[in-house]
């Protein structure tokens, strides 16, 4: 069991945003190392780890973490088809041996967390076929059914909440959006379940990909998020650094300020080559950070 985190180090926490990168982004480019050599001197205050226990060698990681002197704020959690083991991370199904099994990935990557000494993971709600209760079309799931499939979840997200918190880590839904899971899609929705669970370490994230897509309004979804709301992702519409595409930020960093938000950002990009990605990295941070800086969230 891995001690939960000094009050000292929840204080430093506590005191303004900070940005981390997603290693997700490189992981087909190159070995981790290689990444962390190549990002450590950005300028990002930590990484956040993907979640695939079955490929990283903890004791490793912690070494080559060490020799750059990066941190790990959390891990990336992988769902749908993302997934190294395909599309079956599920945690909305009627399959038990399914739910098992996605209920032991969350467990590993919880474990992954705290011995590499970060503090959250995503979760995010994807259902097995025998739960397609959406409309075809427009990938649509009515908000009563939404609910009731929520209602099942409500004994499994419980579980897993307790047991990150014994291991110092909290989890965070994450909406996606309805081209991924049309269960849970926008900040309304994740808002829904951690209200029904009422449980500390289970909080909402939000991701500004797939905000762009599902929410009405950002400064409306964080708004209504308010303190509920623990952790970001940045990306612009094309999943490019912010500031590469149309994504209105200083809206999204406004709002952000409005709410006193003092948890991470982390960007995750997709990275197209291994080819010189160090100047969007590092462009997207400065144009985040130039925002920041006209608030109070710095
Ligand atoms: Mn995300």
């Amino acid at each position: 069991m891995w001690p939960a985190p000094s009050l000292d180090k929840q204080i430093v926490e506590a005191m303004g945003v900070k940005y981390a990168v997603t290693l997700a982004s490189f992981k087909d480019l190159e070995p981790i190392e290689k990444t962390l050599a190549r990002i450590s001197p950005i300028g990002f205050d930590a990484v956040e780890v993907y979640g695939e226990p079955d490929l990283l060698n903890a004791g490793k990681l912690r070494g080559e973490l060490g020799k750059f002197q990066t941190d790990v704020c959390g891990i990336t959690g992988v769902w749908g088809a993302s997934a190294r083991s395909g599309n079956d991370r599920l945690l909305l199904t009627s399959d038990n041996a399914k739910l098992k099994s996605a209920e032991k990935y969350v467990r590993d990557c919880v474990k992954l967390c705290a011995e590499l000494g970060g503090r959250h993971m995503n979760v995010c709600l994807f259902a097995d076929t025998e739960l397609s209760v959406y409309e075809k079309t427009h990938l649509f799931v009515a908000p009563e059914t939404k609910l009731r499939i929520y209602k099942h979840a409500l004994p499994t997200l419980k579980g897993l909440a307790t047991f990150a918190h014994e291991y110092g880590v909290s989890l965070f839904l994450e909406p996606l959006n309805r081209y991924s899971t049309p269960f849970c899609s926008s900040a309304q929705d994740a808002l829904a379940v951690s209200d029904m669970l009422g449980v500390e370490s289970f909080g909402v994230m939000l991701d500004t990909f797939h905000m762009n897509i599902e929410e009405d309004s950002f400064d409306r979804a964080i708004r209504l998020s308010g303190k509920r709301l623990r952790h970001v992702h940045l990306a612009d519409n094309n999943r490019k650094m912010p500031g590469f595409a149309h994504i209105d930020f200083s809206t999204i960093i406004r709002a952000l300020d409005g709410i006193n938000y003092s948890g991470y950002m982390t960007f995750e990009p997709t990275i197209a080559s291994a080819d010189g990605y160090e100047d969007s990295l590092k462009k997207g941070l400065q144009f985040i950070q130039s925002l920041s800086k006209q608030s109070s969230l710095s």
